[in-house]
């Protein structure tokens, strides 16, 4: 069986790198897809790397994911009121990450009020980009370095 982390981006989160970037850096997800890949290929693991605006097809993905080794979620808005999210999240066995870019806690109130941080096993929030990066080696620990299952 392939062992298999999901890394999964919401809304907006298409244009990292372009805009923005003294909240959220230079990187593109292209360039965070390629150092959470080097960390999952290191030990013979499968990375699905996806991003949507669309909220059924996160749910989508969450469903297909639910029995993957683990998932890294950076849900953006969809923190603040995807209910949709929250019970997708919910029916999961693996572990997942929960990630911001920002600071949620240095922003706007409302912006540390992420709905799915409970469903959530735990949260990575102002690491920059890196958080995603630390976020997959936390999965893979957690597999005892490769191999396993999901
Ligand atoms: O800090 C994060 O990673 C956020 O999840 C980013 C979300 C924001 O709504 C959350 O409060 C915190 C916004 C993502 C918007 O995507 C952009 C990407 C590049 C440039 C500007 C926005």
């Amino acid at each position: 069986m392939t062992t298999r982390i999901y890394l999964l981006n919401g809304p907006n989160l298409n244009l990292l790198g372009q805009r923005e970037p003294e909240l959220y850096g230079r990187q593109t997800l292209a360039d965070v897809e390629a150092q959470c890949r080097a960390v999952t290929d290191r030990h013979r693991i499968e990375l699905v790397a996806r991003q949507t605006n669309a909220e059924h097809e996160m749910v989508a993905w969450l469903q297909q994911a639910r029995d993957a080794a683990g998932i890294v979620i950076n849900p953006a808005a969809f923190c603040y009121h995807g209910v949709a999210v929250l019970d997708a999240m919910r029916m999961c066995q693996c572990p997942i990450v929960e990630v911001h870019i920002s600071n949620l806690y240095r922003r706007e109130a409302w912006r540390s009020k992420s709905i799915l941080a409970a469903a959530a096993t735990g949260l990575i929030t102002g690491l920059g980009t890196d958080g995603y990066r630390l976020a997959v080696e936390h999965l893979v620990s957690l597999l005892g370095g490769a191999g396993g299952a999901g």
